[in-house]
């Protein structure tokens, strides 16, 4: 920990010399990597800084209501001129994983990387990095960053920050729930965080439309041996119950509820490759190393990986196929 003390003060440092400051929100953005992109994001207004952020992938629509979330931009070719000086990755396991190594690459001149996260499997891709595998989430390393340089943490940085620490451990539900993220939780909610809007917009957030969908996976829950529990989405079962990505969110997430797995794998097709998702609320069971062997990646509790290849339906159940 004193290690990333120091580190959070040569960040600290980084920041008060940098003139223009890129911010990096990982693909497929979660309250976590939004949260903790947007804590900063106000942070370095109110410190009067010049930033952008960057996220492959737009806002979904149940996080438009943290403060400065149209700053968000998913096209490149806005940012590929600005001279930035300072790149800060948050909550991004790598940059690759992040979706940025293409925008970086254009880049002129060579800016100094941060990489602040909570990903074990973090290498470490920065000029400067924070990687805590103990911390519930990267807002909460985020947080602490804030209260070790002395900086203020405002009403908006705090609804910014309760929200990635709130859905990161399943609202204080998964093994990431420690008493530090709920300490950190209690102090944000006294600077006057908005428990209401994070509630309504991450919990109780379902449609009829995803539910539908859910339901075709929870049908096809499968038991195979070793305590593993499987299902899969398939790109048709998109069409047929008119659901988008979005609507697949959590599931992996509820599952975890099951009490009689160990172990719990979602497949879902998705652009030519099936993605897979683990969950394990096992203290012995690492699903990080697991993803890892399909060159995917995570947490030790919640990880994923991603294939080439489509979901084939056989008289034994599920496979993956040739796409
Ligand atoms: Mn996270």
């Amino acid at each position: 920990m004193s290690d990333h003390l120091t580190t959070f003060t040569k960040i600290a440092d980084a920041i008060k010399g940098a003139k223009e400051i890129l911010l990096i929100a990982h693909q497929k953005p979660d309250g976590d990597t939004l949260g903790a992109n947007l804590a900063m994001a106000n942070w370095l207004r109110d410190e009067g800084k010049h930033f952008h952020i960057f996220c492959i992938h737009p806002v979904p629509p149940h996080y438009q209501y943290l403060p400065l979330w149209q700053h968000v931009k998913s096209t490149e070719d806005e940012l590929e001129h600005i001279p930035f000086d300072l790149v800060i990755a948050l909550d991004s396991s790598s940059l690759s994983y992040a979706g940025a190594e293409s925008l970086l690459s254009k880049l002129k001149g060579k800016p100094t990387i941060v990489n602040i996260d909570h990903h074990g499997t973090n290498p470490h891709f920065g000029d400067l990095n924070v990687v805590d595998a103990t911390a519930s989430s990267a807002c909460e390393v985020v947080y602490r960053f804030f209260t070790h340089v002395g900086g203020h943490v405002s009403r908006d940085m705090s609804t910014c920050l309760l929200t990635g620490i709130l859905t990161d451990t399943g609202g204080f539900s998964n093994l990431a729930t420690t008493h530090e993220a709920m300490e950190i939780s209690g102090a944000l909610l006294k600077r006057g965080a908005k428990f209401n809007a994070i509630t309504n917009h991450t919990v109780r957030n379902k449609t009829v439309t995803t539910l539908k969908l859910w339901g075709r996976a929870l049908d096809r829950l499968t038991r195979h041996a070793n305590g593993v529990v499987s299902t899969v989405i398939t790109q048709a079962d998109l069409l047929e119950c008119e659901a988008t990505e979005e609507d697949t969110e959590g599931i992996s997430n509820f599952l975890n509820a099951l009490q009689d797995a160990k172990i719990i794998m979602v497949l879902k097709e998705q652009d030519g490759q099936v993605k897979g998702s683990l969950r394990t609320t096992e203290p012995d069971v690492d699903v990080a190393a697991m993803a890892k062997q399909f060159g995917g990646g995570g947490h030790k509790k919640a990880a994923g990986f991603s294939v080439p290849g489509k979901l084939i339906h056989t008289h034994t159940g599920w496979r993956i196929g040739a796409a």
